[in-house]
């Protein structure tokens, strides 16, 4: 693939890298910007820890954070964001391939030139008055064969701090560049230029806002947002629409590739110390951070779970070293969690809560008067606070529905402070998977688990994976919506194709004689009559797991239905709590109504996505149509 940056003569007019800097391409393209979007000035972060104070400390002083007493919550701050600028921006997210089919029917597409013509006047003069940030980052361990770096150039300080947390971010990325080496060039600009005099506001951001990627020329451009995902770029932007089409370019290379995968990675030991690896896609706020930190019931005898991590998994084939046998290896690309503050607890997930003690950037959560920070489903409410909105803010507003923290409020803490961090979280080799988890959000028809037959009907189940929306994307919350492996608002190229990938990597690992990891799976949020949850989750997903891992080795049992094996009451541990089978029938039960209404949901994703469609899934369709006729 064509590196347009990493080649071009060298005229650094208008920036001065430092010497560390190496890299001519880099600096000229630096210098490029720099002269379309006319910062004030060019500031080279560096990583250090004195840079990350010293910008903290500008960002209080700008009012775009606070610091929370140092007591109560050492090191951490408090961020407010602009009301409209709270989430990823889905209806502004663009692949901009040469070819519309390229970018497929799930994705927004623009041709490249027009884009760029449309972009070009929003950029120009865009950081007038502010610093742009040279930010060089790794995604993976520095210099791990399967890491790859970017350079963040961003007009938010707030960026700055956040990337500082989410990757290896620092002057070191840059002996790893040297002078040639390739990098994802991604441009960040809040979109809100000062006139000379003008006073700026605490979060900058403009009501246009373009979220743009070319996945031909491996660029990134963002405008009109500071939030999360739509600022911070070396994660969904990078690690899951760029990377997977270099993980599908490569396949050209290596006749296999690599996944770029919206999962968490987690380790987990049995009683007798055996330990496996499990990559689990959920959409954004079904419970990934939980689900990899979780802590198993004691009374299921001495299991342990360990964290790689929390939202992004890059999976490559590659030979086990001791056996021969080709498998495939995770690495978690970032180095930090950015996760849903709302909900969490000592209950719901100790293990978060401790990583998050001390040395934390908390956004749109609320302020405690002495200084802390608290959110719905923390625990008791305080007598008053401030709002996510600035706004005072009592329990009586609670009841009356206005929520002191933004459903979507985060926390961004470095994956170090994990308490249960898995000892090879940080390895360059990755970790060699066992099993892949698919699950969504639904109220109704999913069972509690089921483990798919084979690969190909592993691939069907996740490809028709349906889920209720949540407050992580902006739009309706609440409504099912296909959203294939997780992946419908990160996919960086056409979502059939990505079924194809997914299938032909298993057939060529499968003729190679590889250790496949099986596929399940599972739907925690069945809820009753009254709308309730039956399912506890939380560390009772634990249960489940174990039964998956003694599927592995042979030991659990299940039976059979229309698309896969499901355990029976007696097939899972119940040993510390009241389960009963009445309600364990309401979360497993198998409704052939409700499932033709489904199919009829899985006919209308594979008719949009007929174009490239493999038959292979077409074929399980028909497969799944006859047993439930049946
Ligand atoms: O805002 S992010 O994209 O970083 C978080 C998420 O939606 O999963
Ligand atoms: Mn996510």
């Amino acid at each position: 693939m064509n590196q347009p940056y990493a080649s071009q003569a060298v005229k650094t007019g208008a920036v001065s890298a430092p010497a560390y800097v190496k890299h001519a391409g880099l600096i000229e393209w630096v210098a490029r910007m720099a002269e379309m979007t006319e910062p004030d000035r060019v500031v080279w972060a560096d990583g250090s820890q004195e840079e990350y104070d010293r910008l903290c400390a500008e960002l209080v002083a700008a009012g775009t954070m606070k610091k929370l007493n140092p007591a109560k919550r050492p090191n951490s701050y408090l961020a407010l964001s602009d009301p409209g600028d709270v989430a990823r921006v889905e209806e502004r997210t663009f692949i901009c391939s040469e070819q519309k089919e390229d970018a497929g029917p799930t994705n927004n597409w623009m041709a490249p030139a027009e884009m760029r013509q449309t972009l070009a006047p929003l950029f120009k003069g865009s950081m007038r008055g502010r610093t742009m940030y040279v930010i060089p980052f790794s995604m993976g361990p520095l210099g791990s064969p399967i890491a790859q770096i970017g350079v963040e150039l961003s007009d938010s300080a707030y960026v700055v701090i956040n990337m500082r947390m989410m990757t290896r971010m620092g002057k070191q990325v840059y002996d790893v560049l040297g002078s040639s080496g390739e990098f994802v060039p991604c441009i960040h600009t809040v979109g809100a230029p000062l006139q000379a005099g003008q006073k700026d506001v605490a979060w900058p951001c403009n009501p246009t806002k373009y979220i743009v990627h070319y996945p031909e020329t491996r660029e990134i451009w963002s405008y009109g947002s500071g939030y999360g995902g739509n600022a911070l770029l070396g994660k969904k932007c990078f690690a899951l629409r760029i990377a997977s089409n270099m993980g599908r370019q490569q396949v050209a290379q290596d006749g296999m590739g690599w996944l770029a995968e919206h999962m968490l990675i987690l380790g987990v030991t049995s009683p007798e110390g055996r330990k496996y690896h499990v990559a689990a896609a959920f959409p954004s706020a079904c419970g990934k951070t939980n689900f990899a930190m979780l802590i198993p019931p004691q009374a299921l005898g001495g299991w342990k779970v360990s964290t790689i991590g929390d939202d992004i998994a890059w999976i490559k084939p590659r030979k086990d070293p001791a056996t021969g046998q080709m498998r495939l290896y995770a690495i978690n690309p970032e180095a930090g969690y950015f996760g849903v503050a709302p909900g969490t607890n000592e209950q719901t997930n100790f293990n978060c809560m401790a990583s998050l003690k001390e040395n934390v950037i908390f956004t749109n959560v609320a302020l405690t008067p002495d200084g802390d920070v608290w959110w719905e489903g923390m625990g008791p409410a305080p007598a008053q606070a401030t709002d996510w909105q600035g706004k005072p803010w009592t329990p009586e507003d609670g009841k009356a529905g206005r929520k002191a923290a933004h459903p979507n409020a985060r926390f961004t803490v470095a994956a170090i402070q994990n308490p249960v961090i898995d000892a090879a979280w940080d390895d360059p080799a990755g970790v060699p998977i066992d099993a892949f988890i698919f699950g969504g959000r639904r109220s109704t028809t999913v069972p509690l688990v089921s483990e798919a037959r084979n690969w190909t009907e592993g691939v069907y189940m996740a490809a028709t994976m349906g889920s209720e929306t949540t407050a992580a994307a902006a739009g309706q919350q609440g409504v099912v919506r296909r959203d294939p492996f997780a992946m419908i608002p990160f996919c960086g190229y056409n979502m059939s194709d990505y079924f194809g990938h997914w299938l032909g990597l298993g057939k060529k690992l499968a003729q190679q004689g590889a250790h496949l990891p099986r596929i399940f799976c599972v739907n925690w949020f069945r809820t009753d009559e009254n709308g309730k949850f039956v399912w506890p989750g939380f560390g009772d997903n634990m249960r489940v797991l174990k039964w998956m891992l003694e599927r592995i080795e042979g030991k659990a049992q299940g039976v059979e239905h229309i698309f896969g094996t499901t355990p029976r009451y007696a097939d899972l541990s119940w040993n510390g709590i009241d389960f009963s089978e009445d309600s364990f029938r309401k979360i497993t039960s198998i409704d052939p109504a409700a499932w033709k209404q489904e199919l009829q949901l899985h006919a209308e994703l594979f008719d949009k996505l007929k174009h490239h469609l493999p038959q292979e899934l077409v074929e399980v369709k028909a497969a799944l149509e006859k047993r439930l006729a049946a």
